[in-house]
């Protein structure tokens, strides 16, 4: 799985009673077949969630209320930030990325569409595990 981290803008189908957003397995915008959603919500400005990597996970991520950042790093050390703060953004995250989230607005809601169910097997929680998977990812492309 390469890693990748990539912004998304979803189709707004707005009028006069309000927007809608409809998001699509196996599409552009969501490429794989979702098997699991969650939502992280109740959240105080100052929590720092996340702090790990995943192996294979492919995510999309959306603050469907209120907003968020998203930090990533890629296995090359680039690093990244994200502010979630519309429901028509979205994050792709695939494969080896650390990733913070953090910065959440009150009544912030972020919701997660993920490719796999969950397994704890596939999370890197420990930083310097993730520092040297990622060195031996960049030795093996280089
Ligand atoms: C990710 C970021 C964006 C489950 O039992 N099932 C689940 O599907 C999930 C996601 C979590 N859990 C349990 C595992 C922990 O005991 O819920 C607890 C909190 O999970 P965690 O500390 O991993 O939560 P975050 O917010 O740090 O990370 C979550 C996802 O776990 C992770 O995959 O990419 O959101």
């Amino acid at each position: 799985m390469t890693a990748e981290v990539r912004e998304i803008k979803f189709q707004l189908h707005g009028d006069e009673r309000g927007q809608l957003i409809a998001l699509e397995a196996l599409s552009d915008l969501v490429p794989f077949e979702v098997k699991r959603i969650y939502y992280i919500f109740d959240t105080t400005p100052s929590t720092v969630r996340g702090k790990h990597a995943h192996k294979e996970l492919r995510q999309v991520m959306i603050c469907v209320s209120g907003a968020c950042t998203i930090e990533c790093e890629m296995p090359d050390g680039t690093k990244s930030e994200h502010r979630l703060d519309w429901p028509d953004k979205g994050l792709l995250v695939e494969g080896l990325v650390w990733r913070n989230m953090k910065d959440f607005s009150k009544g912030a809601v972020l919701l997660v569409l993920a490719s796999e169910h969950y397994d704890e097997s596939d999370y890197i929680r420990d930083y310097d595990t993730f520092l040297a998977m990622k060195m031996s990812q960049h030795d093996v492309k280089s």
